[in-house]
């Protein structure tokens, strides 16, 4: 039988199990990349597994979520990272010079190699053939040793393209049709493969917006096959002799198929907040709009600002909107400064950020409070961009273009109606990616002698091997779709201490329940309960070791979004499912106790578990775990269960 583009890769890499959907598989990872908010856990894990140098052909540690550095914390997590870098052996971008992904895909993204990334959306370079997922910290550190990557082998489903975009449609607008039409859960425990005659109309970045934002499906992960647009934004950004023709077998098997026909697509927006919200623009138009920022790893490349740019040439920014323009990558920066553009915006009123995450987590361009705020970002969770109660909308940087123009939401085929000369501006790559060439410091450049750590970076916290008996309070009961986010909010006043565990514990779910970190902490251990979809979003592992800090003992929820369920894991901390009539019937406050004896049912494989409540009624809570979880659990978590395995075998760096 043929092989899919995801399944020939997978079959490069395989060093354990069978690609099977449902089963799960071990693969060897060639690149990594971490950023500086999950990049500190990335690091002192790999420190207290006893490692001593990156095994990967390639690790990239960047600095790109906080680089405003308003805290001293801040910039000591981007000092010990650069020591951590230049100690174990990874490359190492500093603060400024970009968002990881945008990075990467220029530097050193390449197709047919794996790439495992301590963030949600290190999926971007599927766009360029590359089969890149996202995990958590200590996965990621795993791997950087050596050790396999472990993921439940997905169903692979062609999303076939046919037909060519309309002058104003982009590949933004593809992407929020495949979340208006899938929703945010849909893409669970599967990878998105583009096939069909439209791919070849779209370049590489136009894809990478694409495959960045599947994460916001849920995805594993989401690739394109390589051709003729992959050789030739491999050789703009001068690396041409890393491609690899990648195509599937013309009797290549497939689990789905969706077909989205690009002639049919018009220019689409998510409404607040959720990514999957998502109306034609002429739906919402007339909402008066204060503020636009284009950038983010989704829309913030070079080639997406340059349209923006040209709609803006010789206009001005409404007077009671605000524009703001974060470039993804220095380079992007650079380029535009360079080629005028940059003045040309300036003219127009708009206003220039660093590369960097920044907004699209909260840390500056807060919107004002009761008004709205468009956005050519993936993610629009409430409180998300720093103020509860926000009204975000995710766009194309033509749609965000014209609504700064106009003031308020408006097409841009009606808003090319209205003005004059308001061509669509196409979309374009550059001759050739240059700029920022100072930036990024390579693994055996003499720049730390050691690691440097500052007051506010402590020890990962370790769990005890799982109990016989697991018995605490419903601490919580929360709805469905809840994202990390909410478990611990990433804005500014809270990031500064992701590398400080007990400190950060103190804001676990403060978005959901203020009282709870206290209560959790005072609590005899618990229970955490919750709808479906729990934990999407963000692949901060944080969300999993702060409830374990606090004493959470396990979470009963109706389903589990993938990342944050491997970190429920990689923490002790145990995931039943449950159906919908127990999450119904458990209140707050109710009284939970697994029956069995947990310990020894978890590591027997058993795979029902009775859960008492209130000593009054019984229900079941099911635990889908491979044995190798169950190993993991048992010990109370992956970093005392894999330091025994090395302690075992010798010093050997392995994870199976
Ligand atoms: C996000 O977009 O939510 C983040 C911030 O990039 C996270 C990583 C983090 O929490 O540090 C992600 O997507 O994984
Ligand atoms: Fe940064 Fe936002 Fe992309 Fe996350 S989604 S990596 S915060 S730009």
């Amino acid at each position: 039988m043929g092989e899919t583009v995801t399944e020939k890769i997978l079959n490069d890499h395989l060093v354990d199990g069978e690609l099977e959907p449902g089963e799960e598989i071990g693969i060897e990872i060639d690149q990594v990349l971490t950023q500086d908010t999950t990049g500190t856990l990335v690091w002192l894990q790999f420190e207290a597994l006893g490692l001593n140098e990156v095994q990967t052909e390639l690790a990239a540690q960047y600095c790109d979520h906080q680089t405003y550095q308003f805290d001293f914390k801040n910039t000591d997590d981007h000092r010990f990272l650069r020591s951590a870098a230049g100690t174990f052996g990874a490359y190492f971008s500093r603060p400024g010079n970009g968002i990881c992904h945008n990075v990467h895909r220029e530097n050193f993204a390449a197709p047919g190699k794996t790439l495992l990334g301590s963030d949600s959306h290190t999926p971007t370079p599927g766009g360029l053939g590359q089969l890149a997922i996202g995990s958590g910290g200590l996965d990621v550190s795993v791997a950087m040793g050596g050790g396999a990557y472990y993921v439940e082998m997905p169903e692979i489903v062609s999303v076939r393209l046919e037909g060519e975009l309309d002058e104003w449609t982009t590949a933004k607008d593809v992407i929020l049709e495949m979340l208006r039409r899938l929703s945010v859960k849909g893409g669970v425990g599967k990878i998105f493969e583009f096939t069909g005659p439209g791919v070849e109309t779209l370049s590489a970045p136009e894809r990478m917006t694409i495959t960045n934002m599947g994460t916001e499906l849920g995805a594993t992960s989401s690739i394109f096959p390589t051709d003729e647009r992959t050789k030739e934004y491999l050789e703009r950004v001068g690396r041409e002799d890393e491609y690899v023709e990648l195509q599937p077998d013309d009797d290549a098997e497939y689990h789905d198929e969706i077909t989205i026909d690009l002639s049919d697509l018009e220019p689409l927006i998510a409404e607040p907040s959720m990514p999957d919200n998502v109306v034609p623009v002429r739906e919402a138009a007339g909402v008066e709009v204060e503020q636009v920022i284009i950038g983010s790893c989704t829309n913030g490349g070079y080639e997406d600002i340059l349209p923006a740019a040209k709609m803006l040439e010789d206009r001005a920014v409404n007077l009671t909107t605000e524009m703001i323009v974060a470039p993804g990558s220095k380079k992007a920066s650079e380029m535009l400064a360079r080629q005028g553009w940059t003045a040309e915006m300036m003219a127009a009123g708009v206003n220039f950020s660093e590369a960097t995450c920044g907004a699209c987590i909260g840390i500056g361009h807060v919107p004002g409070s009761d008004s709205v705020s468009l956005r050519t970002f993936n993610r629009n969770f409430e409180g998300r961009s720093g103020i509860e109660d926000d009204n975000v909308y995710l766009c194309s940087p033509e749609v965000a273009a014209a609504a700064a123009l106009k003031g308020e939401i408006i097409d841009p085929r009606d808003l090319a109606d209205e003005l004059d000369r308001l061509e669509a501006p196409g979309f374009e790559l550059p001759e050739e990616y240059e700029g920022a060439e100072n930036d990024i410091i390579t693994p055996d450049a003499p720049v730390d002698d050691g690691l440097v750590k500052g007051p506010n970076i402590g020890d990962v916290p370790l769990k005890d091997p799982l109990d016989a008996t697991l018995k605490g309070e419903a601490l919580l009961k929360m709805e469905d779709n809840i994202t990390t986010d909410h478990i611990i909010p990433a804005t500014q006043d809270i990031l500064m201490y992701r590398s400080n565990i007990p400190k950060l514990s103190e804001f676990t779910l403060s978005r959901v329940d203020e009282t709870f970190a206290q209560r959790a902490l005072e609590s005899d251990g618990g229970f955490l309960v919750a709808g479906e979809n729990y934990g999407q979003g963000s692949s901060r592992e944080h969300a999993a070791l702060c409830p374990m800090y606090l004493g959470v003992e396990g979470v009963l929820a109706q389903s589990f979004a993938r990342i944050h369920r491997a970190n429920l894991f990689n923490f002790g901390l145990l995931p039943l499912e449950i159906e919908e009539e127990t999450y119904l019937n458990i209140e707050q406050g109710d009284d939970i106790e697994i029956v069995d004896n947990v310990a020894e049912a978890v590591e027997s494989g058993q795979e029902e578990f009775t859960i008492r409540i209130n000593d009054d009624w019984e229900a079941t809570g099911l635990l889908k775990a491979s044995a190798r979880e169950r190993e993991i659990l048992a010990a109370g978590g992956k970093l005392p269960h894999v330091r025994a395995q090395y302690e075992e075998g010798g010093a050997a760096p392995a994870d199976d």
